[in-house]
């Protein structure tokens, strides 16, 4: 039995990174996996407060990414859909594993170091302890296999350790989960500072092309995407970045490779080029936005999140129950 692990954050509009770098990542992986293979995705709402969210617009947005994880073809048949804080084991694994991680390996990571700057105050000690719960999602299910963009490498990596400090500490009890990063589109960057990733919190709008955004907003934001002054498309992350980017955006949506699109392209000039990559766009985008609307209010939809909850904890009790055993905590059981 092999086990596959992923979420996202509801902690804004989702990006198109988000579906280029993960959720479209899921659905391939789903319509791959075997009989054997149990298959766990999940809205992480525990992580998004880690940041002050608005309780209102934050329930919407639960409720938003549960219908964009099916309107872009995950499959409640195929995998377990679920709403982190519904199964409670999530925030009891993140503190059993606390205790077991060090302040300098919180301390190191990136993504708290580049949320730290951004945030002068009120930064919360759940920021810094993020990814010790990241590792309880992906051990309570005794994950083999997660799915991540490439900014998520180095908690992985956290949780990697913490699954063999547990090992080494108590006994052999979890497998050490490996990351699938995919080659195209793990990193999808800003359409104005290609040098940086494209995110849910960036303040530019124009900066991110949101799935539900609309066909004409869709192009205006490639239209004015930032690229270079030479005037020819080709694939450079360094010196074009933002060209590599759009190429990189285009190759996803088009199935074609990086090599082929350049040469397709290597004649046009920018604005022939981004109206090729705004069509891609809207034609993979248009259907996922006719299904999320039918699927947003449909009663189906809070019935999968029901079961898939009722399942999930199915799973993670086991895990806590043994975890608490090991680390002689509680009676035994
Ligand atoms: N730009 C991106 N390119 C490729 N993959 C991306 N991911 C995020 N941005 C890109 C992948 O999406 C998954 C879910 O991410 P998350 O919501 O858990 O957290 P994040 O990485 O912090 O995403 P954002 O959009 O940048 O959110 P905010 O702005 O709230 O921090 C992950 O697999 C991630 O790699």
């Amino acid at each position: 039995m092999k086990t596959i692990l992923s979420g996202i954050q509801p902690s804004g509009k989702i990006t198109l990174g988000n579906y280029l770098g993960a959720i479209k990542n899921f659905v391939e992986m789903q319509n791959n996996a075997d009989e054997d293979t149990n298959i766990f995705i999940f809205i992480a709402d525990l992580h998004a407060i880690t940041v002050y969210q608005d309780p209102v617009e934050l329930r919407k947005s639960i409720k938003s990414l549960a219908a964009i994880y099916l309107a872009c073809g995950l499959d409640p048949n195929k995998s377990t859909i679920f709403i982190q804080s519904e199964v409670k084991e999530h925030a009891e694994i993140g503190y059993l594993l606390q205790t077991m991680t060090y302040v300098g390996e919180l301390e190191r990571m990136t993504q708290y170091k580049d949320k730290m700057q951004k945030q002068v105050q009120g930064v919360s000690s759940a920021l810094l302890t993020y990814p010790v719960l990241m590792a309880g999602d992906i051990l309570l299910y005794n994950s083999n296999y997660v799915p991540v963009g490439v900014d998520q490498k180095q908690h992985l990596e956290l949780s990697r350790t913490l699954a063999e400090r547990f090992n080494n500490r108590y006994s052999e009890t979890f497998n050490v989960p490996e990351p699938i990063i995919q080659k195209v589109g793990a990193k999808i960057m800003s359409l104005q500072d290609p040098t940086s990733k494209m995110s849910k919190s960036d303040k530019l709008e124009k900066a991110s092309i949101f799935l539900l955004d609309d066909e004409a907003t869709i192009r205006k934001k490639i239209a004015s995407a930032v690229t270079d002054s030479e005037a020819k498309v080709y694939f450079d992350q360094e010196n074009k970045p933002g060209i590599s980017n759009l190429l990189t955006i285009l190759s996803c949506c088009t199935l074609k490779s990086i090599d082929e699109l350049v040469e397709d392209c290597k004649d046009m000039n920018y604005g022939e080029f981004k109206k090729i990559v705004a069509d891609a766009l809207v034609e993979k985008l248009m259907p996922i936005q006719q299904r999320y609307n039918e699927i947003l209010n449909s009663e189906e939809l809070d019935l999968i999140l029901t079961e898939g909850a009722k399942k999930a904890s199915y799973f993670a009790n086991k895990t806590i129950t043994k975890m608490k055993r090991k680390m002689g905590i509680g009676r035994k059981q």
